[in-house]
């Protein structure tokens, strides 16, 4: 019987960013408390075990907003008629494991789940992957996918976005959420650029409020290395900030931005916006409303940012080429 509520699924659900997220997906944090979500778990057949466990725990959360869950090591049957595809789970680096061949190893998980979404996934569904490298398992998602509609896929820079905030947040002293128009441009990468010539502080230009030199020398670093400095302090990866990201991202794709004027961080099959080269994953500044994510063009942008711009899409062409194999 097919499921007449929003279904939402989540492949690596047993790793520590699924964790972290199933249980906010199945409290309503999405889609909001008056609306159930089903949800469909995917993992690698030795990992389906361990979801025994977590399905029980989230029987036992009592949920009001959570209809069934479902279980899976297939593909076809985890993303058929899916509504929210969160593609989590990725193969970690291994010991002695090149770049190169973790971007082989992964180039081959997400062809496979491309295929497996062209074959069954709703049109209308909203892909996310976070699993990395993001930006480049997005592309060969997307480019299995081909009766899939291009902006169906999206990449999470939202997590680098957040970190950005929280970084002006606490130069400044202001709230949050009294500041406006940051960006991450490019890939989900130690190369991202955290943009903040656009972004406001409580109305004032951010590069009036905090300093420069602040900026260019300490901030950018400290966000581009933010997932490194946790992994070194937790002895684990980002993970509850991760999933807290994933909702973030699908939510304001889906439901609207709660702030009209403000712009998000989303990488998104470029279509040449800013001289990006076309069919790259790139993350740039959007704002989401009426269930579409738009780019913002028009922006200006002086050498420094120029040159930051186009190191990561150098890095994302680079990723590109060394897959090209599995790009069909
Ligand atoms: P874990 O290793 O805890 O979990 C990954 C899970 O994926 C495992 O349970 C594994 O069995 C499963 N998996 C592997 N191959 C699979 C396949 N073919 N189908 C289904 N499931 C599969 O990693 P976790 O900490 O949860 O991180 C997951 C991914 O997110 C990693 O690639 C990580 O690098 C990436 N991240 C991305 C971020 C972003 O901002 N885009 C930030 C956080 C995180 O680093």
């Amino acid at each position: 019987m097919l499921s007449t509520y929003p279904k939402v699924a989540v492949s690596g659900s047993a790793g520590q960013i699924g964790y972290a997220l199933l249980f906010r997906l199945a409290s309503g944090q999405l889609l909001g408390d008056a609306c159930k979500v089903s949800l469909s778990l995917l993992e690698i057949p030795q990992a389906v075990g361990t979801l025994d466990g977590v399905q029980m725990e989230l029987q036992d959360c009592a949920f009001d907003t959570l209809a069934d869950v479902k279980k899976t090591a297939d593909a076809e049957t985890a993303f058929g008629d899916a509504d929210f595809i969160f593609l989590v789970g990725a193969r970690p680096r291994g010991p002695g494991m090149e770049r190169k061949d973790l971007l082989q190893a992964n180039a081959a998980i997400f062809s496979a789940q491309g295929k497996a979404i062209n074959a069954v996934a709703k049109r209308t569904a909203r892909i996310l992957v976070v699993g990395n490298p993001a930006n480049t398992n997005c592309l060969i998602a997307q480019q299995n996918a081909p009766d899939m509609p291009p902006e169906a896929f999206s990449a999470m820079t939202r997590l680098d976005h957040n970190r950005l905030l929280a970084q002006l947040a606490q130069q400044s002293g202001q709230a949050v959420a009294d500041i406006r128009r940051a960006i991450i441009w490019g890939n989900h990468s130690a190369t991202q650029y955290p943009d903040i010539h656009h972004a406001t502080i409580d109305g004032q230009a951010a590069l009036d409020v905090v300093d420069e030199d602040w900026y260019r020398n300490q901030m950018l670093a400290a966000v581009q290395q933010r997932g490194a400095a946790i992994i070194k302090a937790r002895g684990a990866s980002s993970a509850a900030s991760a999933a807290s990201a994933a909702i973030d991202h699908m939510r304001d794709w889906a439901l609207g931005q709660k702030v009209a004027e403000d712009y998000l961080s989303m990488g998104l099959v470029s279509n040449g916006e800013y001289g990006v080269q076309n069919g790259l994953v790139y993350s740039y500044p959007v704002q989401c409303a009426g269930g579409k994510a738009t780019v913002v063009e028009g922006l200006e942008h002086n050498d420094f940012s120029a040159e930051k711009m186009q190191t990561t899409e150098k890095e994302l062409q680079e990723e590109r080429d060394a897959i090209r194999n599995l790009l069909p």
